[in-house]
């Protein structure tokens, strides 16, 4: 594995060549991604969904990282992980349930082993380091891989649980995927740090810049700290450098705060496209076989948008329960307006 650099020492584990059907398999999960991403962001320009935090450009990061762990390892993703949990197995009607505002999570978090896509920035990693090391001392052999964004990293609670992980080596990947912004601040304002990744130095944990543009590398480092988390050694933290093509939701006008010709320069790195050219000059990947996957992939979404019509089931006042044993009275007050809402519409029936 080629790494950008290498601040700290690099995860001793030998990187493992990943054979050609796996790398197939990356490529179908990163096309059907790409798929999805662009039909979410239709939904959400349809008013379909409320919002959609498209991942267009970082799908090497998502689908490399969520094939490098085990089923029973969890995932403790943001609302910019859609594409991991797609590639995890989970039901893209569940990972949207969140953006349609249907309810805190559409997915059972104990049986996809992947917490409910979190929105306040950085408490997942708390979470994340919380069950590493629960397991860690319960003896069950399974990893928290932690998502994070480069903005993120600035939060108090990003840099707890960093030194509570290194502290009780706790098995825990911390993924921060550098997308470049935190909606309209540049990395340059958020950190004096010469990379992300050199911060774990601070903490005594390995830290590693990648391209995260390229699946391979993200699958190998994901995946090398996964093993040595598990072996025992505790927490890494990983840099992939890559870049957010499309704004930060569809409610944001990123002309207004990135250079014109930035994304298009970047859109050369493409990582889908990268990873077709060089599967296509390995042999692994011909026309007629690449041309099937993307028309499967043009089917998934046609399928996704009609089951996306039908009316979402699952009771609305289960948003109030599991969060507050008492309700503030804010919250109070509008459960009850809901709860008056539907008995009215029941009522209308
Ligand atoms: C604790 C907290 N503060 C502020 C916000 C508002 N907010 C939502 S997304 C965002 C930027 C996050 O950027 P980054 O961590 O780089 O992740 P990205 O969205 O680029 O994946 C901010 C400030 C929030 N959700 N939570």
């Amino acid at each position: 594995m080629t790494v950008l650099e290498a601040p700290t020492a690099a995860p001793a584990t030998a990187a493992a060549e990943v054979p050609p059907d796996r790398q197939l398999l990356m490529y179908r999960a990163m096309v059907v991604g790409r798929a999805f991403n662009r039909q979410a962001t239709a939904f959400s320009r349809q008013g379909r969904l409320a919002v959609y935090p498209s991942s267009r450009g970082q799908e090497a990061c998502q689908v490399g990282s969520a094939l490098a762990v085990r089923p029973t390892d969890w995932l403790f993703p943001t609302y910019r992980e859609s594409v991991a949990l797609l590639t995890r197995g989970i039901d893209p009607v569940q990972v949207l349930t969140l953006f349609r505002g249907d309810q805190h999570c559409g997915y059972d978090p104990v049986a996809e082993h992947t917490a409910p896509q979190c929105t306040p920035l950085a408490t997942q990693c708390l979470h994340a380091a919380g069950l590493a090391d629960a397991a860690r001392m319960a003896g069950d052999p399974i990893v928290a891989l932690a998502y994070i964004g480069d903005g993120a990293t600035s939060e108090g609670d990003f840099h707890e649980a960093l030194n509570y992980a290194a502290v009780r080596r706790a098995p825990v990947v911390f993924l921060v995927q550098n997308n470049q912004y935190a909606i309209s601040v540049p990395l340059a304002k958020q950190t004096a740090a010469r990379t992300l990744a050199d911060k774990a130095a601070g903490y005594g944990m390995p830290g590693v810049r990648i391209d995260g543009n390229d699946v391979l590398q993200v699958y190998q480092a994901v995946h090398d700290a996964a093993e040595r988390a598990r072996a025992g050694h505790g927490p890494t933290l990983i840099e992939a450098v890559t870049y957010r093509i499309d704004a930060h939701t569809n409610a944001d006008d990123d002309t207004r705060y990135r250079p014109a010709g930035e994304a298009d320069a970047w859109a050369a790195q493409d990582p889908v496209d990268r990873l077709e050219r060089d599967l296509l000059a390995a042999g692994v990947l011909d026309r007629v076989a690449a041309d099937g996957i993307a028309a499967a992939a043009d089917a998934f979404a046609t399928e996704l948008s009609a089951r996306f019509s039908e009316p979402p089931t699952g009771d609305p006042m289960q948003m109030f329960r599991h969060v507050y044993h008492h309700l503030p009275p804010h919250l109070r007050e509008q459960s009850e307006r809901l709860a008056a809402e539907l008995a009215a519409d029941e009522q209308g029936d």
